[in-house]
């Protein structure tokens, strides 16, 4: 026997990304414990994380994908073959190849998770010189890019939840960090622990709220009314920073012509908030410095995202909380570890291709028209190319395109580390349009939904299978790093590919091979990590994690990355890409407000996916010591409601719209007001059938089949689909999937 080798990574399982080590024994995983040496550094790893207790049961799990299988018979129809990584290799691009040819290379696309670090850029690499502008279907418009563009955009970069013991202010818009991110949790219960107070915008009482200084219970989706409220309430009291307004900011004559329509008692009205409630938040905001607001899902999962984080923007601004210790620390890029853009390949995708990434005509800001204005401004300013994290192309109108082939086919797909048949909103058109594929590929660990629906499934690699080296692409205070603990490959036992080799020999058999000098992920981490005078081993064993030196209120020097260099309370990017410069509440399309004829038939508002522990995603439903946490799907529901409905606790409950009905077990909750429910998001049973029409039990109580992606309700600014305002109707159901 071998002694047993302890090796430093970091676990992926969750944005915690917390240090871990790794325990080794023949290429085998021992054990797995938390890194107390991270501990130290920075932030402490979660205690008893139930994802990290089962990294040996998922790693090892008898389900796991573990060789390259290829269809045996039609789409869906669960037959498979084992073939090698060569022939899976060979085959895709072969067929890659032709459909380039016969369609161009745009109708190739990608969908893309969350799952990912810096390997983003890796199969953004491969993408690129494939000629194609991206069209991708993922959750881009939702999750962290029009919160990272929004950000560049205002205030010329994204601080990415910079809450440390020295704030004095939390403001929680939409998120709920207890569960959701673990890094922010720990720092705000340190500085709750220093005194500081807490706010939580939420339609329901988190754990969070019980624990806040002002609870603001809203109507959901109207939270840029209720931001708007603040700022007119601040600048009415003259609670504003007035001497970093006057020479910092950009536009509050327009602002405050623009805030007077939001009086308290206007705002009321909207938001269902009491206007004296909404006052003692704006004042305690103001009042209480430096502050640092953590927006989540809450928000950016709204019809109107872009007009609420413009708000969110103006607010910081307007009391001077940026870029000062404890308020929305503006972190940058590492002054040595190179970003991902210096090392990308100096070939341009050209500007009619760019032109053809879909959705890009409408939806400006989120893709290349709003990225090149906000890059520039931003390079001006800081000096080197900095990541803007915008999304290639829309993914409602990329769905729309593969099944309708207007206005041009989109004939293939890769998916890596996604499963949008639960994760994106309208299910049924995302399985439409996967089954509408020439070609169809998915790496992946499990047999997912969508891998059922693939021509070939590959087996990805976990995170004690590979390198890391990870800042959040510039924005993280921190700069992470750790080795891969155990072997891609055991003869006989798996064979598992990372993402870098599989773009790489995807990659090479499409002629791309002089753009992938690196054998490895781990020597391109070397050359990210060059300046340091390090390897990225060495410097995995000699730093591992650091908080990166931070520079405060650097506007005084190089003033803001933004066009008018100042912050731009009136968004002159906007401006430019004719959108409205000032935030503007506007009613979701589909509440009981703004549609009463349907609120008749459907008179609840369904809001969706506040995380829970244990489970990510649509992930760990087939970990038994995970799922033990969450045996079933729970829809929240105010307990008089029940009552009108005839409803008990743990009963099934069908819900459902125009669009369709799932089910999933009641929860009696009094933190949530009677005519909204909340039901978890990306349910699949892998333990039900794969092949269709079942798809592991996909439309039973997967929640997006009842949600809208149609382009027409996306925000028009950032293209986000309405995950959190949807009317809907309850009722008992007798018996639950697969009963
Ligand atoms: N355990 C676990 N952790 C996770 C994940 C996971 O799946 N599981 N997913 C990860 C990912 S990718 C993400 S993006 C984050 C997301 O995590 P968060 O950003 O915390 O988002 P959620 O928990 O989805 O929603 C936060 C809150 O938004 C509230 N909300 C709903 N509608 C509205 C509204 O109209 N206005 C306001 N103000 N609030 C509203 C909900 O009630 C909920 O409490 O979590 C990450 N962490
Ligand atoms: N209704 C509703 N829908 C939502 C949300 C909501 O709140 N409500 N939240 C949205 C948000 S914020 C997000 S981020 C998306 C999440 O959407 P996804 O990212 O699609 O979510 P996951 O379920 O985590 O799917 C990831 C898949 O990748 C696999 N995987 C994980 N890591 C790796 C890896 O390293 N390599 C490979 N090859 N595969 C890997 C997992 O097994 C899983 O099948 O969902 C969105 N959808
Ligand atoms: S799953 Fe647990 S251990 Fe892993 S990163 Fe998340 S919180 Fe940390
Ligand atoms: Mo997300």
């Amino acid at each position: 026997m071998s002694t047993i080798e302890i090796k430093k990574s970091v676990c992926t399982f969750c944005k915690g990304e917390c240090g871990v080590l790794v325990h080794v024994q023949d290429g085998h995983l021992v054990k797995v414990e938390e890194d107390p040496e991270w501990l130290r550094k920075v932030y402490p790893p979660t205690r008893g994380c139930p994802r990290l207790k089962s990294t040996a049961e998922f790693f090892y799990h008898p389900k796991r994908v573990n060789f390259p299988l290829k269809r045996a018979g039609e789409r869906g129809e669960g037959k498979w073959k084992q073939i090698t990584w060569d022939q899976a290799f060979d085959e895709i691009a072969e067929k890659i190849d032709r459909l380039k040819t016969q369609f161009g290379p745009e109708a190739i696309a990608s969908t893309r998770g969350t799952s990912y670090k810096g390997e983003f850029a890796i199969r953004n690499r491969f993408y690129r010189l494939l000629g194609t502008p991206l069209n991708e279907i993922g959750s881009q418009c939702l999750c962290f890019i029009p919160r990272s563009i929004l950000a560049d955009a205002i205030v010329g970069m994204f601080p990415h939840f910079s809450v440390t013991p020295q704030t004095k202010c939390i403001v929680h818009l939409g998120v709920e960090p207890l569960i959701s991110r673990p890094i922010t949790a720990y720092n705000i219960i340190e500085a709750q622990k220093n005194g500081a107070r807490s706010i939580v915008i939420d339609p329901r009482r988190t754990r969070s709220a019980s624990r806040a200084d002002v609870w603001l219970q809203l109507r959901p989706g109207t939270d840029c009314a209720l931001l708007m409220g603040m700022i007119n309430f601040i600048i009415n009291e003259n609670l504003y920073d007035r001497n970093f307004v006057d020479k910092y900011c950009y536009g509050f004559d327009q602002l405050k012509e623009r805030a007077r329509e939001y009086s308290l008692e206007q705002v009321a009205r909207i938001t269902e908030v009491p206007a004296e409630k909404i006052a003692e938040a704006a004042t305690v905001y103001a009042t209480n410095k430096p502050g640092a607001m953590v927006e989540g899902m809450g928000i950016e999962e709204l019809q109107s995202n872009a007009q609420v984080l413009h708000a969110r923007w103006i607010l910081a601004s307007l009391v001077g909380n940026i870029d000062v210790e404890g308020g929305e620390e503006l972190s940058g890029p590492h002054p040595l570890i190179l970003n991902h853009g210096q090392l990308e390949p100096k070939v341009e995708v050209s500007q009619e291709q760019r032109r053809k990434a879909l959705g890009s005509d409408r939806f400006k800001m989120l893709t290349w028209q709003g990225q090149d204005i906000i890059s520039r401004s931003m390079k001006r300013t800081w000096g080197r190319p900095l990541e803007v994290a915008s999304g290639a192309s829309h993914p409602p109108s990329v769905l729309r395109a593969m099944s309708t082939g207007q206005p041009y086919p989109v004939r293939a797909a890769i998916t890596f580390g996604n499963n949008c048949m639960v994760a994106s909103g309208n299910s049924k058109l995302v399985y439409q349009s996967l089954k509408s594929l020439d070609l169809y590929a998915v790496c992946d660990y499990w047999m997912t939904p969508c891998a059922e629906l693939a021509d070939y499934v590959l087996p990805g690699s976990h995170w004690a299978e590979r390198p890391m080296l990870w800042d959040f692409n510039s924005y993280s205070p921190y700069m992470i790093a750790g080795e891969a603990a155990l072997p891609h490959t055991i003869p006989g036992e798996y064979d598992h590919k990372e993402d870098f080799a599989f773009f790489r020999e995807l990659g090479i058999r499409l002629g791309q091979e002089k753009y992938w000098p690196w054998k490895t992920l781990e020597e391109y981490y070397d050359a990210l990590v060059k300046p340091t005078g390090m390897t990225h081993n060495e410097y995995v064993h000699k730093v591992r994690c650091e908080r990166k030196p931070v520079a405060y209120k650097k506007y005084e020097k190089v003033g803001f990355g933004t066009p008018t260099g100042k912050a731009e309370l009136y968004s002159t990017v906007h401006e430019q890409l004719g959108y409205d410069p000032l935030p503007r509440y506007q009613e979701p399309n589909e509440t009981r407000v703004g549609n009463p004829e349907l609120a008749k038939e459907y008179p609840l508002t369904l809001i969706t996916g506040g995380r829970i522990i244990g489970l990510y995603h649509s992930e760990f439903r087939q970990i038994d010591s995970v799922r033990r946490l969450r045996p079933n799907p729970v829809v929240q529901i105010h307990p008089e409601t029940a009552k009108q409905h005839g409803i008990k606790q743990g009963d099934w409950v069908w819900i459902e719209n125009k669009r369709g009905r799932v089910r999933q077990t009641a929860e009696l909750f009094d933190g949530i007001k009677p005519d909204v429910v909340h039901a978890e998001h990306s349910w699949w049973f892998p333990e039900l059938p794969g092949e269709e029409p079942s798809l592991h039990g996909v439309w039973q109580s997967n929640i997006n089949v009842l949600t809208d992606d149609d382009p027409d309700v996306c925000n028009q600014v950032t293209g986000a689909w309405p995950l959190r305002t949807t009317l809907c109707k309850i009722y008992r159901a007798e018996t639950g999937p697969g009963q």
